[in-house]
């Protein structure tokens, strides 16, 4: 009989979502502590020393970083496979996970999400409008315009949904709590890659999870998530403190 997976993270984060939408499609059995990572204790900063969600555990093993977890449950559970067949795509399909998980994260959370949700409401900081404002004109855009050289009209880019299908949307999922909309007349491609993703199940059982807590203040989350049905562990690594995290770079 195979363990029930703990993930540690919050469902509003893009990263932790790419992990969750990885264990649903495989069909696995797992609870989450939803903790945004500014608020872990001391246990969490042992389990994660960069003090980043997603944490994956799996008995005595403790994984971190959501492309090693996600990796990890492809090796561990092939089947569906997330991954390309071919070599080629294989690896076209990791690069654009990275590229998702590096500069899309960059753009629309580090620079949108972050400035303007978690600035304001976990930490009670002004966003700086000025990052928000280039990240709008200029730097999405830029990665629209490279995205929209990559992905197909229709369905999705391997082929058969792919990581770098899930990962792509999930950062989109994100700036859109922040209202960011891809806009379909100048990036079609990506918009409706965009859509296609979130439409699939596994994204949907999860947008109502997030749509559950999503404007509640940390404090209540866990509850409000309880609430609607989330698979939650018994105990929780958050405290109610807000501290920030460790320099990115
Ligand atoms: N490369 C990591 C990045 C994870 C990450 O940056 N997660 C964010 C949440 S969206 C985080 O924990 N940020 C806290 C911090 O950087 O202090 C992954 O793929 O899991």
């Amino acid at each position: 009989m195979s363990m029930r997976l703990t993930v540690i993270g919050n469902y509003v984060s893009p990263y932790v979502r790419k992990a969750l939408v990885c264990l649903e499609l495989k069909g696995l059995d797992y609870e989450v502590d939803p903790i945004a990572p500014f608020v872990g204790n001391d246990e969490f900063s042992r389990l994660s020393p960069l003090r980043r969600i997603p944490v994956l555990i799996d008995g005595d093993l403790i994984l971190n970083d959501s492309s090693v977890i996600c990796q990890y449950l492809e090796d561990k559970h092939p089947t569906p496979s997330l991954y390309p067949v071919d070599v080629a795509d294989r690896a076209k399909a990791r690069w654009l996970e990275e590229y998702a998980d590096t500069h899309l994260a960059d753009v629309l959370i580090w620079r949108m999400f972050y400035q303007v949700a978690v600035r304001r409401h976990v930490f009670q900081e002004q966003a700086d409008e000025s990052i928000v404002q280039r990240a709008r004109d200029v730097e999405i855009p830029a990665a629209l315009d490279y995205l929209e050289t990559q992905l197909p009209e229709d369905g999705f880019i391997f082929g058969a949904l792919s990581i770098a299908d899930i990962s792509i949307a999930c950062y989109f999922r994100t700036a859109s709590f922040v209202r960011y909309v891809v806009d379909p007349a100048r990036w079609p491609r990506t918009a409706s890659l965009v859509e296609r993703t979130l439409a699939l199940p596994s994204f949907q059982k999860l947008a109502r999870l997030e749509d559950a807590m999503l404007r509640i203040p940390l404090a209540q989350q866990r509850d409000a998530l309880a609430a609607a049905g989330a698979p939650l562990t018994c105990e929780t690594m958050g405290t109610l403190i807000a501290k920030h995290g460790l320099p990115r770079g």
